[in-house]
């Protein structure tokens, strides 16, 4: 609710991991047309994994480097595979909005050399995994929610630790790093829902200091 933007301080999902609910509503209307810019340029489309399947989310980016997965595991790359050109730019504004976020939580020093954009409708959700093709695991992880709800999990080092549940709204941050860097988290299926400004989706950005 744009009205109550800055009503709610951070909350700690789990060690070094914080919610801070409704952070970012205040720049979404600057940030989607950045993001239509984006995936003109780097289209979304489905990525398939090493074991053959396919993630049911959409995926796209910018930066330097961008997260891929296929046939042969997953990576950064300096290329979109669907294009063949290097990823777009990371606007300067969005590198400036995860810098502030980032430091909102007392992690400093951050700077993204990749986001990663995650597109998902009704019924998709992302598996629990753990963020780790990362050459360095001291930076965070800046991820800002737009569009539709979707509840978060998040789990502990193994993947049988019991995992906890937490809506995500348009326009929550999260950053999470330190002792809960490597935990396994993923996206429940999400429900049918409809955005004022996004319709039936939810993106999800995740900026990471990749190289
Ligand atoms: C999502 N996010 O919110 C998926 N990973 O759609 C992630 O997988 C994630 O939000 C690491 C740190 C923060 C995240
Ligand atoms: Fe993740």
């Amino acid at each position: 609710m744009p009205d109550l933007f800055e009503a709610e301080g951070p909350i700690e999902l789990a060690e070094d991991a914080y919610l801070v609910p409704g952070y970012l509503a205040r720049y979404s209307s600057e940030m989607i047309p950045l993001l239509r810019n984006i995936l003109r340029m780097a289209p979304l489309r489905r990525m398939q994994v090493p074991g053959g399947g396919w993630m049911t989310s959409q995926i796209s980016g910018c930066g330097q480097v961008v997260w891929v997965s296929d046939l042969d595991g997953y990576r950064y790359s300096t290329i979109d595979p669907l294009t063949g050109r290097a990823w777009p730019e990371m606007p300067d504004r969005l590198h400036q909005l995860a810098v502030q976020s980032a430091a909102v939580v007392g992690f400093t020093d951050f700077s993204p050399d990749c986001c990663l954009i995650n597109c998902y409708r009704p019924g998709t959700g992302m598996g629990l995994h753990r963020d780790k093709d990362e050459r360095d695991f001291s930076a965070p992880i800046v991820s800002f929610s737009l569009g539709i709800p979707a509840v978060f999990l998040f789990g502990g080092h193994r993947r049988r630790d019991p995992v906890s549940r937490v809506t995500l709204e348009h326009g929550d941050l999260v950053v999470w790093g330190g002792k809960s860097r490597l935990y396994y988290h993923g996206i429940a299926k999400l429900a049918n829902a409809t955005h004022s400004e996004l319709g039936a989706l939810r993106i999800n950005l995740t900026f990471r200091e990749a190289l």
